[in-house]
């Protein structure tokens, strides 16, 4: 339990675009988490926090998909920008967290973290909370839409132009990959991600085992003094009963209480770096809740806790 290692200082960075998604509404996720009262839970949790506003990029075009990608060119500029953005607050000492946004922007954040970690010689641990394995390219995709594609993207998958935001290639950085979650993936995409050594902990391993044996079996894999961990919490990851406010909910996700477990396990170890908050869709939440849902895990992820928890036990 060293979770006093925990950065002090929080940095929000809204990134508001859904141009990664097939529906719209992400784009204003970053406004549904402030207003749910993020900032101040952070703050009584003895946090500096620092809201940086939004990031500013182009309006969805709402164009089909060109050569497998849809808004290819769009996506691109939106995540240099978060790339920055995440790269500036990591070289400042703080604990970046993007306010999402379609999960297409983590391509941008973890090139952010990747160009941190390629300079520090820090290796880069993520951990993807979703519940789906994102890892489409244009050859397996159904649909086009780059927010079912970024970990294949940041795996150095995916169309050329992607390098150019990878300038710093955080796939040289990046160490290990947990996946926690997973119960939708396309046909294709499964033969793909088989051929990569990411560890998928999906929803029959949760189902056989339960949350704490496959939290634990991930962190001993993630946890490491001489890695950056980066946690990138896809709302969707959490079943669809408590979460509606998504744009591809799919019902069997974890639980209230296995959620609010896996957020106090990664407390505990004090080593969260950074942090996406992903594809929150007040279009379709019910009175801003799953905005609501999702600050009460964040509390838990930076140490709000039922009882002061004997670290012997
Ligand atoms: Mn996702």
């Amino acid at each position: 339990m060293n979770a006093q290692k925990l950065k002090k200082i929080t940095t929000l960075i809204g990134v508001p675009t859904d141009i990664g998604s097939g529906l719209r509404g992400a784009s204003m996720g970053p406004e549904a988490i402030r207003v749910a009262g993020l900032e101040r839970a952070l703050r009584n949790l003895g946090l500096i926090v620092l809201d940086k506003g939004n990031i500013i990029g182009p309006p969805n075009p709402e164009e089909p998909p060109v050569g497998g990608y849809r808004h290819l060119e769009a996506t691109i500029q939106w995540c240099e920008e978060v790339r920055e953005s995440f790269y500036l607050s990591l070289v400042n000492g703080e604990l970046p967290i993007l306010l999402g946004g379609d999960h297409s922007m983590a391509i941008g954040s973890i090139a952010g973290i990747g160009r941190y970690c390629f300079e520090t010689g820090k290796k880069l641990n993520i951990l993807w909370l979703d519940a789906h394995a994102d890892f489409n390219t244009a050859d397996t995709s159904p649909s086009g839409n780059i927010h079912g594609m970024p970990l294949a993207i940041v795996c150095g998958l995916g169309h050329p132009k992607f390098k150019k935001v990878l300038n710093a290639k955080p796939f040289q950085s990046i160490s290990t990959v947990v996946q926690i979650g997973v119960r939708s993936i396309d046909t294709l995409e499964r033969e793909q991600l088989n051929q990569y050594p990411i560890h998928i902990l999906d929803m029959r391993m949760l189902d056989e085992h339960g949350m704490r044996v496959m939290m634990e079996k991930a962190l001993n894999l993630l946890v490491d003094p001489g890695a950056h961990l980066h946690v990138s919490l896809d709302v969707d990851f959490l079943d669809a009963d408590i979460a509606p406010g998504v744009s591809t909910p799919v019902k069997g996700g974890p639980s209230y209480r296995e959620a609010q477990l896996c957020m106090e396990m990664i407390y505990d170890t004090g080593c969260l770096g950074s942090l996406d908050i992903m594809e929150l869709n007040p279009a379709f939440d019910e009175r801003n809740k799953t905005a609501e849902l999702t600050v009460e895990l964040v509390e838990s992820l930076f140490g709000k806790q039922i009882l002061a928890r004997n670290p012997l036990h």
